[in-house]
């Protein structure tokens, strides 16, 4: 079945590729955002810190997509599965985009062999998913294993390492069962506990083939969203205070897992763990010390909140400062944000192997002291954010593609906390859905150009990057815009029973990069006179409209 719908969309998709070339020069500069998804991409702003670099990643380095549980497998309340908070939330009517939910979701967990074929076709090297808790332990706790969660796991990992895959799991992707939501969530520091028994179940079931695992995925953004905004489930408004309390707790959970790994796991399997936190580049607004002194604040709090910890050991010294300043002014007797004690500490510094990074955009800060009474965590930081009109637009309003802005994040991350291993785990762009849109010349530029910045920090700015990861694999669940945006390589068709999955084009732009591990050299006017090589010739014809020189 899958072999007929590749080989049918490979026709389809090489007649939209003529189309992009034929066009092609145009694309990023004029088109109209009708034709390009409202992707309007403005070349080489700044020739010197655009232009494109043709080199090569280190031998080893690791390419790959990415997906999570509840946004791919559906299979909500099959075979024993409990629910998780995002079954709670996404069956409310009025909390999702169109009442939308992920119970087929790409049905998934029916389909671990054509996943497999697409991670096959795109020859990576690494596939990036996550673990449902509640699938595993439909009740959160150890005390009840749900066997045919375990299998379907099992089979997976298996098809990956039988693919020559490596598996990179990641144990939280916001989905935390319902049972210990019941409890009070990451609020209540008994989730730090189970989620360590749950980590331990997890290393010692798969740790024999996963030798790369995530413990959690943007805490950031499970408690802001969570609990302070309530965008995501459980679907609270607590302002200022619940937040600095999960993210605490997570903390916890994070570096017990770590040391589970450490002192049980890592003598026999030798993998390595890490954490993925999402930073977006604060680019300042002025020179002003202000402006500087705000951008900063913008980069501890939604960064170092979770990196300081636990490279360096407590909170950052100006989120201490910040949050205790505001809570005294509201007639508070202690700080909202919670403290370390020295064994806490000493317990969670040290307790990353590797960094992951989601970049995904980059905003303006500006100084900006929140003037009256709100308690919130915006507020604690007295900044004001904002995009620059002049970047590009895509179809998605919180993402305008800043691709230096990602070189930026990972000089940041290696100044800071002293060139930790970086592992890109997300990155990516939708377009709205419209369809069965398979010429997604946007992706292919946002994904060149991305990776270029990546191949920059690697090879110019010597921080240590072992991978990248492009969210995503297929078209998923987008959390509370539904199937509103497809993120995917891969289009998903999600009125069709079956879930159809058929590659765009820009399955063979991200295809051609991690076979070239970089970028080959397209175009030289010597070359062109003796007769360039095939290769070079066929690479710089599929690429010519996405790399315009800059003069
Ligand atoms: C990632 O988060 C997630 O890890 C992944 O699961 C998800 O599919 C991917 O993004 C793409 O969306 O609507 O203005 O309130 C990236 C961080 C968190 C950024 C939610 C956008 C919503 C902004 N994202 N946030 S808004």
């Amino acid at each position: 079945m899958m072999a007929k719908i590749w080989c049918a969309s490979g026709v389809l998709v090489s007649g939209l590729v003529v189309v992009s070339i034929l066009f092609g020069n145009s694309a990023f500069g004029m088109t109209s955002p009708e034709v390009y998804g409202g992707f309007v991409y403005k070349e080489h702003e700044v020739p010197t810190r655009d232009r494109i670099l043709y080199d090569q990643f280190p031998q080893n380095f690791s390419w790959g997509v990415a997906t999570a549980a509840y946004q791919i497998e559906g299979a909500w309340n099959e075979d024993g599965r409990g629910p998780s908070i995002w079954d709670t939330f996404s069956h409310q009517p009025g909390r999702v985009y169109q009442n939308h939910n992920g119970d087929t979701a790409c049905d998934s967990y029916h389909k671990i062999e054509e996943d497999v074929a697409m991670l096959k076709n795109l020859s990576v090297n690494h596939y990036r998913f996550s673990f449902s808790w509640s699938r595993i332990l439909p009740d959160g706790t150890v005390a009840n294993i749900n066997k045919a969660g375990v299998d379907y796991y099992q089979r997976l990992i298996d098809a990956l390492i039988a693919a020559n895959i490596q598996p990179m799991a990641t144990l939280y992707h916001w989905d935390l069962p319902q049972a210990l939501q019941d409890i009070g969530g990451w609020s209540n520091d008994i989730v730090a506990v189970y989620f360590n028994e749950y980590a331990d179940l997890c290393f010692k079931l798969f740790g024999d083939r996963v030798k790369m695992w995530i413990t959690l995925n943007e805490p950031y953004i499970s408690a802001r969203m969570g609990t302070e905004e309530g965008f995501h489930a459980p679907g609270f408004k607590h302002q200022g205070s619940t937040i600095y309390r999960e993210a605490h707790n997570m903390l916890k959970a994070h570096a017990k897992a770590w040391h589970t790994y450490n002192d049980k796991y890592r003598p026999t399997q030798n993998g390595v763990l890490g954490i993925t936190l999402v930073i977006f580049w604060g680019v300042t607004a002025s020179e002003s010390e202000a402006d500087v002194a705000a951008t900063d604040r913008y980069m501890q709090f939604h960064a170092g909140w979770f990196a300081h910890p636990i490279f360096l050991g407590d909170y950052p010294e100006v989120m201490k400062q910040q949050v205790l300043k505001k809570s005294r002014k509201q007639g508070l007797t202690s700080s909202r944000l919670p403290s370390f004690n020295e064994e806490e500490v000493r317990l969670i510094r040290n307790t990353a192997d590797f960094l992951g990074v989601n970049y995904y955009t980059s905003q303006i800060v500006a100084n900006a002291e929140t003037v009256g009474d709100k308690v919130g965590y915006l507020d604690d930081q007295d900044v004001a954010v904002s995009f620059d009109e002049n970047w590009p637009k895509c179809d998605v309003p919180w993402l305008r593609p800043v691709p230096w802005g990602l070189r930026k994040v990972l000089e940041w991350v290696k100044d800071q906390y002293g060139n930790p291993p970086i592992y890109i785990t997300e990155n990516g762009i939708a377009e709205e859905d419209k369809g069965l849109v398979l010429a997604d010349t946007w992706r292919s530029k946002y994904l060149t150009a991305h990776i270029n910045e990546v191949l920059k920090a690697c090879v110019l700015d010597e921080v240590d990057v072992r991978g990248y990861t492009t969210w995503s694999l297929m078209d998923d669940f987008e959390w509370d815009s539904g199937y509103r945006f497809r993120f995917g390589l891969f289009h998903t068709d999600f009125d069709d029973p079956y879930r159809a999955r058929v590659p765009k084009f820009s399955t063979d732009t991200y295809h051609e990069i991690i076979q070239s591990n970089g970028f080959g050299k397209p175009f030289d006017d010597d070359e062109e006179a003796s007769g360039i090589n095939d290769k070079l010739w066929k690479i710089f014809k599929k690429f010519s409209y996405l790399f315009k020189r800059a003069d």
